[in-house]
């Protein structure tokens, strides 16, 4: 039974186990100031060495396929946020873990304090953009953290006093001093990531070159748009997708920021002569202006990871010619900033299609988050195989020597765009009357144009649906149908043309070159 000595046993185990909470608070805080100093120490050398950017990046690249595939599907483009709340969770986890082991042992604690900056450190070591001092953040930010945590351990109450209130145990550390330490310290952790974070954007000025930037004019300007490109349907989408509504699909955690000043392009690989493009060179060039529409692979059928903007360049054909690329080669691997890369055919950026090296958007230099300064825009292919943002480097050489990012995670080499069309209205739930009743939306087949869209009533037989004003072959194309609908519940399905004929209606998925099949809604007439 229960002597004296078991009596008071038990009430100890407890304050030891309340002194394991507050050591777990102490590695909280040291955690936190760790990432705090991280983040400021990357404001100096850049931000893909943040410790927790450059881990997230790392963990993105090391990501299996099926797994950002299934994340993208499930968090869309918040995909990104997941990720970091997720990282921030493991480190807060392991933060407290460190905590609990330095007091019991500070060698335990302090070694896992290390390792974790040291991964943190190889991580940013290994990113394409690192800079030589790419480990600094971590390793400022680990010794940080181990001197918070070892400053805050000193102030733990011993367990005898974990319980007692202030007056009772004048002389040692209390609880509440403990508190205040972990919380002050931790205040001071957030308060640097968050500094870190609004620096990072504003610090290099950026921004601030972008918004004073002057583009030449076109020297050659895109043809005017018929008046008609827009149908006449409530609920269709702009023809011209607004810039700040245009889709955005990149593997980058921060939105790299390329100083035009320093930007340089280059061109090497499998050509007579290498070629270094600056930005001033490539404004002194004649630039081109062109309607294209910007598809992703990734885009289900019905979807909208799909654009169509006018994109102002030069010709990737041109920086080609003064290369002159040998007859051997077959292919131009594109780099941007951030090691991304796309593998795009040869022939593609050779023939007469305007495949642009863009610098604008809706007349405007680039958004950031879609290639400030210079990307990549080449119609009639899926953007990972074609639309390289923040790009600084084409390597010209063979699809059987080189293979891209998208590549070596499974999805196809090449992408042509596939041929599609996707309903817009009437949306799928929204109850219709009886009658006449607008069906409307966009089909797009870059670079081949759209020659007819079609549209069926359940297993009713095709109709031809009125098609919109041509904007040319690069960009996609609305229409629109009357249809005299009866009461009943309906499935309307859409099949767009191209010279070549219909699309296929065979279902596939994204992986690994595209999704296929018919748009389709289902209405209830009433
Ligand atoms: N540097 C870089 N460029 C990139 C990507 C990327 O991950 N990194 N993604 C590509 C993909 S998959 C697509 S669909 C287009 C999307 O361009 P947007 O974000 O401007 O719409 O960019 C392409 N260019
Ligand atoms: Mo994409």
């Amino acid at each position: 039974m229960a002597g004296p000595s078991t009596a008071r046993r038990a009430p100890r185990t407890r304050r030891l186990g309340r002194l394991d909470g507050l050591a777990a608070l102490a590695g909280l805080a040291a955690g936190a100031v760790t990432l705090g100093v991280g983040s400021l120490a990357a404001l100096v050398t850049g931000p893909s060495s943040d410790p927790l950017v450059a881990v997230g990046a790392a963990f993105v690249d090391a990501t299996p396929a099926w797994l950002k595939d299934w994340a993208a599907s499930t968090f869309g483009t918040a995909d990104k946020a997941v990720l970091t709340a997720g990282s921030v969770l493991v480190l807060a986890a392991l933060s407290a873990l460190a905590g609990v082991l330095a007091r019991r042992r500070w060698a335990w604690g302090a070694t896992l304090v290390v390792v974790l900056g040291g991964v943190a450190g190889l991580a940013a070591m290994g990113r394409p953009d690192a800079g030589v001092l790419a480990a600094l953040p971590s390793v400022a930010g680990a010794v940080a953290g181990l001197l918070t945590l070892q400053a805050l351990l000193r102030r733990l109450p011993d367990a005898d006093a974990v319980d007692a209130d202030v007056s009772a145990a004048p002389a040692g550390p209390t609880r509440r001093g403990f508190l205040v330490g972990a919380a002050v310290a931790a205040g001071a952790g957030i308060a640097g990531v968050a500094l870190g974070r609004v620096l990072s954007t504003t610090r290099r000025g950026v921004e601030a070159v972008r918004a004073t930037l002057r583009l030449p004019a076109p020297a050659r300007s895109a043809p005017p748009v018929p008046a008609d490109v827009q149908v006449d349907a409530p609920g269709v989408g702009p023809w011209q997708t607004p810039v700040d509504e245009f889709y955005r699909i990149d593997t980058a955690l921060v939105v790299p920021q390329v100083d035009p000043a320093t930007w340089e392009l280059r061109v090497h690989g499998l050509v007579e002569e290498e070629v270094v493009l600056t930005w001033d060179d490539l404004l002194a060039s004649d630039l081109v202006e062109a309607w294209v529409t910007l598809a992703c692979v990734s885009n289900p059928v019905g979807g909208d990871l799909v654009g169509n903007q006018r994109w102002l360049g030069l010709p990737v054909r041109e920086v080609l010619a003064r290369a002159r690329p040998t007859a051997d080669a077959d292919m131009v691997l594109s780099r941007s900033v951030d090691g991304f890369t796309a593998s795009t055919p040869l022939e593609v950026l050779t023939d007469d299609r305007d495949a642009l090296l863009a610098v604008a958007m809706d007349g405007e230099p680039l958004p950031p988050e879609h290639g400030f300064p210079v990307r990549m825009v080449v119609p009639g292919l899926y953007g990972y195989v074609s639309a390289t943002k923040w790009v600084v480097d084409l390597e010209v050489t063979r699809f059987d020597r080189a293979t891209a990012y998208w590549t070596d995670r499974g999805w196809s080499e090449r992408g042509p765009v596939k041929t599609q069309s996707r309903i817009e209205v009437p949306r799928p739930g929204t109850p219709v009357e009886a009658g006449d009743v607008v069906v409307a939306g966009t089909a797009w087949a870059q670079h081949r144009g759209i020659t007819r869209v079609q549209v069926r009533v359940d297993e009713g037989s095709w109709t031809d649906a009125d098609l919109a004003g041509d904007g040319g072959v690069d960009s996609w194309r609305q229409w629109r149908w009357t249809w005299p609908a009866s009461s009943g519940e309906h499935q309307l399905f859409v099949r767009a043309f191209d010279p070549d004929g219909p699309q296929t209606g065979e279902q596939q998925g994204e992986i690994p070159d595209g999704a296929t099949g018919y748009d389709t809604v289902r209405i209830t007439v009433t």
